[in-house]
């Protein structure tokens, strides 16, 4: 009996250094997101914060907008008890140095929103994933904008894409490529689909990225704007007001939902007219939920999970957000 039970432990240790941390005290886990400013980065610390709450055990909101913070976030999550984290990394290149920290310091990790790179760019298949179906996403909003540019009547020989692209980063390429392929597959001249690459993925990036192009095409009458998310077409948005484009002349449709409230909830309509809002409930409870019961019963999440978007717009983003718990 004793033997059975001494050959049980060994068996435990040898095979799961978490479990040590687990018999200590309540499982606890870090939720580590690199734009802590961004309301989409708030919800998912929010949901985090339920599935914590309801399912009973502790979790660490950390920001880390740079690799230095990433770095020591992980360390201190672990000298502080921590088994596992959830994280949306701010550089995906730090993949590899992210994976070989947490395995030095015994944590599990699960990826966020954005995946880990390898160094060679591809994908790092290996580490589990909750993201968003970007290339499909993406067409729904390449297909939205054709839509609402006949719907408006805008002449074709004066109306131009802008895409404003961030293509370092995978997630967001698939989404721009996504709206890109769909404009052209409707019958939108790819001559008149250009791209502002954005030096930094925050609303002065994007402003800066869609001045540009607003200077080197003074024709253009009518604008489609799309881009990786919110903020990148909130910004380029801007810079049409600052242009004088009245918001009958643009039509911008983002990606997330959760940070153009602000923008729906103004007086008057301006050229951000929809978003395909994102589960932020599904990346921040479930990914917490699902880390939770990796440490807490050895259920390994799947390696990846891809969520999906729905449109909203003006006239129904009030509900929409209120059935799914954001408002
Ligand atoms: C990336 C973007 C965020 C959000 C998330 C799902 O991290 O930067 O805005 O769209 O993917």
């Amino acid at each position: 009996m004793i033997g059975t039970l001494l050959a049980a432990c060994t068996k435990r240790a040898a095979t799961s250094p978490v479990s040590d941390h687990a018999a200590a005290g309540p499982i606890k886990i870090g939720f580590i997101v690199k734009q802590p400013e961004v309301p989409w980065f708030q919800l998912e610390w929010k949901f985090a914060d339920q599935a914590a709450r309801e399912l009973g055990f502790e979790v660490v909101k950390i920001a880390a907008p740079d690799g230095e913070k990433l770095l020591s976030a992980i360390d201190n999550l672990a000298a502080g008890g921590a088994q596992g984290f959830v994280v949306c990394t701010p550089d995906t290149r730090l993949g590899p140095s992210v994976v070989a920290l947490a395995k030095r310091r015994g944590l599990k990790i699960l990826a966020v929103d954005d995946r880990f790179q390898n160094p060679d760019g591809t994908p790092m298949e290996g580490v589990h994933y909750l993201g968003i179906s970007a290339r499909k996403i993406g067409e729904s909003v390449g297909a939205a904008l054709q839509a609402e540019m006949i719907a408006r009547k805008f002449p074709a020989a004066d109306t131009a894409v802008c895409a404003v692209t961030f293509d370092e980063l995978d997630t967001a390429k698939a989404r721009t490529d996504g709206a890109i392929a769909a404009l052209v597959a409707t019958g939108f001249s790819p001559d008149r689909i250009y791209q502002a690459p954005q030096k930094t993925t925050d609303i002065p990036g994007s402003f800066d990225a869609m001045n540009i192009l607003l200077t080197q095409h003074p024709e253009v009458k009518h604008w489609l704007i799309c881009g990786l998310n919110d903020s990148a077409v909130l910004g380029a948005v801007r810079a049409t007001e600052g242009r004088g484009f009245a918001a009958d002349k643009v039509i911008g449709i983002g990606i997330n939902g959760t940070d153009c409230i602000a923008e729906f909830e103004k007086s008057k309509p301006t050229g951000f007219y929809a978003s395909s809002l994102l589960s932020a409930r599904q990346h921040g409870y479930e990914t917490a939920k699902m880390l939770f019961l990796w440490i807490k019963e050895g259920k390994e999440p799947p390696l990846v999970t891809n969520t999906v978007g729905v449109m909203i717009n003006r006239d129904n983003f009030a509900q929409t957000l209120e059935d799914q718990g954001i408002r």
